[in-house]
């Protein structure tokens, strides 16, 4: 009992801070039984089939149970295609999110309000990008996502989001500028967006960033954490807990989903949402799907439509780091509310996430890979009709909190970490 209770106090305090700085903030290594050891060890020379345990062996932190079979917990996959992780370089600091240059290089934010470039063959970082404006990177804010413009090649645009200190607290913005043709500044750094409402904290900012096909933009924005301000994750008058669509002028996209409401603001896309760190397009469907924070035992994988509620503070399979039941009732489904297709109890911590749509390793066609933080590994999820069907771990034996996952332009995944550290994960 007395150890449970110290591996959940580490893992409240981890989570309490799971966007601060490495260096004091160590990730944890799950703890795992013989049993799921014993399994590790046999699934070396095991070929992927569905008669694989699953890969959390760990006790759930609740009795709720799933809304639909397959929503937590399904059966373990193997790659068996043989591939490669390489350190690139280990000389990021606190890098965020990262984007694929057409020339095969990666733009990097790092957390306290750089961009640099990396050259993925030299494993060479660029010196720090200036004209970014000043961001506040205490807790869990700073300079965070970035997306490249689909025209970047002519027209150089680069668009971030990233907590914005002003008068009475922070906030999080999204703003573009034009990466300078020597790559050593952004030049005209303008905001486009300010979420709502202004608030004093640290917390639970979201961060994410995309383009869709019409070349407007998803951004994903949490609740700011705290009792007063996750109510408001169901309140339309209001940016904080939801994912937004806006132009990039950043006005709301003209078909949004509240575009005609009054009292709800047009940029809202979806709502509910506690800190959503994760946004990817699938390959195929073109569908949005977001990687999301919850509370203990309670992050998810939704698939995002127009207009939907995902449920936050109402309904949660997670319980406080501190132990107690959320909601009032305590209830974890409800008519007008979307389940997560996909929840982890215990918490994989999930941050940035992506679809691969290579050909290097085939098996991993339309999969999805989630960067885990406080978890250490990269969940690759195998996903068929909207479910997930298949979850293996990968890069279990770095000791890494895994904030960003994106495929390169050669068709490698490309990850990066809170230590600093960007590695390619190939073929052999
Ligand atoms: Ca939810």
């Amino acid at each position: 009992m007395k150890n449970n209770f110290i591996t959940y106090f580490l893992l409240a305090m981890l989570m309490a801070c799971n966007g601060v700085d490495s260096s004091y903030n160590k990730p944890t290594q799950s703890t795992e039984s013989d049993a799921a050891v014993e399994y590790k060890e046999a699934a070396e020379t095991q070929v992927a089939d569905e008669t694989l345990p699953p890969v959390e062996t760990r006790e759930a932190n609740s009795d709720y149970q799933p809304a639909f079979k397959g929503q937590t917990r399904v059966a373990g996959v193997k790659t068996t295609t043989p591939y490669k992780v390489v350190l690139i370089t280990e000389d990021l600091r606190s890098p965020w999110g990262a984007a694929a240059l057409s020339d095969g290089r990666l733009l990097v934010t790092e957390k306290a309000g750089t961009m640099r470039i990396v050259d993925i063959d030299t494993g060479q970082v660029s010196e720090a990008i200036s004209g970014l404006p000043e961001v506040d990177d205490r807790g869990q804010g700073g300079l965070l996502g970035l997306a490249l413009a689909p025209d970047f090649e002519s027209s150089r645009m680069v668009y971030w989001v990233f907590s914005e200190r002003v008068k009475g607290g922070n906030h999080t913005a999204v703003a573009k500028g034009r990466l300078a043709d020597n790559e050593a500044r952004i030049e005209g750094a303008e905001v486009i967006y300010r979420a709502t409402p202004t608030y004093d904290g640290k917390l639970h900012y979201g961060g994410r960033i995309v383009f869709d096909q019409d070349g407007d933009l998803f951004v994903s924005i949490g609740e700011r954490s705290d009792r007063e301000t996750r109510v408001k994750a169901q309140d339309l008058s209001v940016s904080i807990g939801s994912i937004i669509h806006i132009t990039t002028e950043g006005e709301p996209v003209s078909d949004n989903p509240f575009i005609d409401l009054d009292d709800a603001l047009a940029e809202i896309y979806s709502y509910g949402h506690r800190n959503p760190q994760g946004l990817a397009f699938h390959p195929v469907t073109g569908e949005l799907w977001s990687g999301e924070f919850g509370p203990r035992g309670g992050d998810e994988l939704n698939l995002i439509k127009p207009g939907n509620n995902y449920g936050w503070p109402v309904i949660t399979y997670g319980i406080e780091y501190m132990g107690a039941a959320i909601g009032d009732p305590v209830i974890q489904q409800k008519e007008g509310m979307e389940q997560p297709v996909y929840y982890w109890d215990p918490v994989l911590s999930p941050s940035g996430m992506t679809f691969y749509s290579g050909t290097n390793i085939p098996e991993w066609e339309n999969n999805l890979f989630m960067g885990g933080l406080n978890s250490s590994h990269i969940a690759r999820l195998v996903i068929e009709d909207n479910r997930v069907v298949g979850e293996e771990r990968l890069l279990t034996d770095k000791g890494e909190r895994f904030r960003d996952v994106i495929q390169g332009n050669d068709g490698a995944l490309y990850t990066i970490t809170d230590a600093g550290n960007l590695y390619k994960i190939d073929k052999q």
